[in-house]
């Protein structure tokens, strides 16, 4: 495909590398991020993943002996050889990703019978996709890599040893390992060696596929169905890193409004209004905290999208009303097709004004979903996002607050879109091959900005589609689960993975979408919702109720305590997103992504941390009331329950009756809480609670809490509160000192007081500023009430 190196040109950080029979393009991004691009399908067209690509690349040297091209970043060593074989090291030479440069192929299969050998059903297989792609890529595997990434996908944390394909897709049988699709494609893949980690983006839209050592253990390799090679290698040497560079690349999710982190409650489907009304008063009445009620499909007038069943919901706008006084925020699902059906708005303007995608004779295309015959946006036409941007307002004129896509892989009753199916492409026409895996991408951007521009705050959009960068304008559901305890068990590594693909806001339908739940299941399912971003508890129409209460007593009191908790972490977890929105981290974590130095975190499937101070054992399996738990090397843990502490680097044996989910705070730090309440807002937060666990002695802690107004974009002009925490215990252990100061005041708003919850620590005298406070101790622990200043206490 391309031979040997006949000279090369640089420009700037591009390098243009000229081969025999092909022309390559070399562009050093960062020191750590070096973009790989080769035309084989045609000229460069823009990235639809990275909107803004910001080039720092720092000093380089390029140098060529006729035969290798060397170019050296800060951080990174690349060479090139014929035939565009690329080798890249960190500076000492270590090598962390080499071309495959052997003839190894795929395994065969031999049949048992009488042991004739015979290529089986696999091997047939990945033969006849052989014949689809138009270029593969191999690297050399080292048997001591592990894997990350991929966005949502079945299957364990390190996806070393399988083959996933990047295709969107609704499959509504149950998710097993075997998937090598769902409804997300993140072409993005993380690799750990030897405590050096890095990544590749592969940024195409066509289907893709990875195979991470499945057919040969000597290699793994990327391949698409086509498009242009085009991928970014991005250094670490740490997971971080890592993923705070691909972010860079394709974007953070920006801080989202308070409430939208608060309980959510969904089914398909509340209707009518007398059933949601009813939902939204046994929460209130239950005092179970919610601040989000989902409408399904149902509240559509025949399926059309934005319209409403006036029988169902005769007044919308005075129910929501309502409900907003109530506290609750309402959320309507849109689907992307449009019923044919002539005198419909919707319809009548988008077939008008060649809205639609369409056949190859470029007549528009139809299949069916909920409404019968539908027509698909062609949401790849900026015009097009324009107008579903524009039609939002119909909603949230209405009161509507969040928007909530489905069905847009895109899903279709009558078979697949053809491949042939025509799309605009913001000028450069194409078919559908290019496009349906940016679908539900192109719909969330758009309804993103239809949204902020028709209400100026901070927009909700939950879709289940995506591709690289949709984290920019959504936060993700992973679909159609089931209330299976392998469902909660796979929950965690899938949202693990899609937080190290850089969607750090994403959740599962707590309790499981089909089947039936059970009392058990629901109230673990709550203890592992309670630490993801999206907390929704969503069920299919053709299952049990699956509401808090919906069982009995013991399962309702579990999620009020569990939801309640939740409540008291906002704080928390707002935070967490304020610092991603800049670095990309997740907020729900694999343990690897903070403890890198320890080995013994890279597998864990079944352990979360949330944020750095809080790691989460729960229980996924039926019947267990007692679990091993890994804590990993580095800090010591206390058991959120009982306050004992722990060294890290052991496991342990915990008891978990039914209403503990094992819970441990990294030693040292400084938990903002806010007070249980109803709903985001129905509380005045005068006063913070900082749930603060002394460092070791002789060392500091800190924390930075941020404030704002909760939901607009002010903070982006400076309208913001910071905090600095600090807690430091003396070599003697006899002193503790505590410090809270107000380092940025941008908001209004501020809190009038602090109330401290000192664990395991039994003051005996306490002083601010030499002046004597008053204080509480209670069993192992001391409370007090401060304003900012420095805090000298006596233990
Ligand atoms: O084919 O709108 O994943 O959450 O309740 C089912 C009805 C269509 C699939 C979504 C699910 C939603 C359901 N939808």
């Amino acid at each position: 495909m391309f031979g040997e190196i006949i000279g090369y040109a640089r420009k700037q950080n591009r390098i243009t590398v000229e081969f025999e029979k092909n022309k390559v393009t070399i562009a050093v991004i960062t020191p750590s991020i070096i973009n790989f691009f080769a035309p084989i399908a045609g000229e460069r067209r823009p990235s639809k993943a990275i909107e803004h690509l910001e080039e720092e690349p720092g000093a380089l040297i390029v140098d060529f002996t006729g035969e290798t091209l060397t170019i050296r970043t800060e951080q990174l060593i690349v060479k090139v050889t014929s035939d565009f074989r690329v080798n890249i090291s960190d500076p000492s030479g270590t090598i962390l990703s080499e071309d495959y440069r052997g003839t190894g192929t795929a395994f065969i299969r031999r049949g048992a019978g009488e042991g004739i050998a015979m290529a089986a059903e696999e091997g047939h297989k990945l033969a006849s996709e052989e014949e689809k792609i138009s270029y593969r890529l191999k690297k050399k595997l080292d048997p001591n890599t592990f894997f990350y990434g991929l966005g949502e996908k079945t299957g364990h944390l390190n996806k070393k040893g399988y083959h996933y394909k990047m295709w969107n897709t609704d499959d509504p049988s149950p998710h097993v390992e075997s998937f090598e699709t769902l409804y997300k494609s993140i072409p993005f893949l993380i690799a750990l060696k030897d405590n050096q980690a890095f990544g590749y983006f592969f940024d195409t839209t066509f289907e893709s596929q990875f195979d991470l050592g499945k057919e040969n253990s000597d290699y793994y390799s990327f391949a698409s169905a086509g498009g242009n090679l085009d991928y970014f290698f991005i250094y670490g040497p740490s997971v971080k890193e890592v993923v705070t560079g691909y972010t860079k690349l394709t974007g953070t999710t920006p801080l989202p409004q308070l409430w939208t982190l608060g309980y959510q409650q969904s089914r398909w489907a509340y209707a009518p209004e007398e059933r949601l009304n009813e939902v939204a008063d046994t929460f209130r009445e239950k005092e179970i905290p919610c601040d989000v009620l989902h409408l399904d499909i149902d509240y559509m007038d025949g399926y059309r999208v934005f319209t409403w069943d006036r029988k169902k919901f005769p007044n919308p706008e005075e129910l929501l009303k309502k409900l907003k006084a109530e506290g609750f925020k309402v959320v309507t699902i849109i689907d992307p097709g449009v019923k044919k059906d002539r005198g419909y708005a919707i319809y009548d303007q988008g077939l008008a004004n060649h809205y639609f995608a369409t056949d190859k004779d470029h007549l528009p295309y139809v299949n069916q979903v909920w409404p019968g015959d539908a027509l698909f946006p062609d949401f790849s036409n900026g015009k097009v996002r324009a107008w579903w941007a524009d039609n939002q307002k119909i909603m949230t004129d209405l009161g509507v607050s969040g928007i909530w896509n489905d069905m847009n892989e895109p899903a279709s009753f009558k078979g697949p879109l053809p491949d042939d199916v025509q799309f605009n492409n913001d000028g450069i026409q194409t078919d559908h091959r290019e496009i349906h895996n940016v679908y539900g991408h192109y719909m969330a951007k758009a309804t993103y900005e239809g949204i902020k521009q028709a209400t100026g705050k901070r927009p909700f959009v939950i879709t289940r589609a995506c591709y690289a960068g949709t984290q920019k304008y959504s936060t993700v559901w992973t679909g159609d689960n089931q209330s299976l305890w392998e469902h909660l068990r796979m929950a965690l590594p899938m949202l693990m993975n899609l937080g190290l693909s850089g969607v750090a806001f994403c959740g599962t339908d707590v309790g499981g979408f089909g089947f039936d739940c059970t009392s058990e299941l629901l109230s673990r399912w709550v203890q592992v919702g309670a630490f993801t971003p999206l907390f929704r508890n969503h069920s299919s129409i053709f299952t049990r109720d699956q509401e808090p209460w919906a069982f009995d007593e013991q399962t309702e009191s579990i999620n009020r305590k569990y939801i309640g908790l939740r409540y008291q972490l906002l704080p928390y977890l707002y935070d967490l997103l304020h610092d991603e929105e800049t670095t990309g981290l997740p907020i729900m974590r694999p343990l690897l992504l903070d403890y890198q130095n320890d080995p013994a975190t890279y597998e864990i499937n079944d352990q979360i941390l949330c944020g750095e101070a809080i790691l989460v054992a729960p229980v996924v399996e039926q019947g267990a009331k007692t679990r091993l738990v890994y804590l990993p090397k580095g800090s010591r843990w206390i058991d959120f329950w009982t306050k004992e502490s722990y060294e890290g680097g052991q496991y342990i044996v915990k008891a978990a009756p039914l209403d503990v989910c094992p819970i441990y705070i990294k030693e040292g730090s400084i938990i903002p809480l806010y007070p249980v309440q109803n709903y985001v807002g129905e509380k005045a937060i005068d006063q913070l609670t900082l749930d603060l666990y002394p460092p070791e002695n002789g060392e500091t802690s800190s924390y930075t809490h941020y404030q704002d107004d909760g939901e607009s974009f002010e903070y982006r002009n400076g309208s913001y509160n910071l905090y600095e925490f600090s807690a430091q215990l003396s070599e003697s252990s006899k002193e503790l000192y505590v410090s809270i100061n107000a380092t940025h005041h941008g908001y209004e708003k501020s809190y009038d007081s602090f109330k401290l919850i000192l664990n395991n620590t039994k003051a005996t005298s306490v002083a601010q500023n030499d002046a004597p406070i008053p204080f509480k101790v209670m069993g192992n622990k001391t409370v007090l009430v401060v304003k900012e200043g420095e805090l000298h206490i006596k233990l």
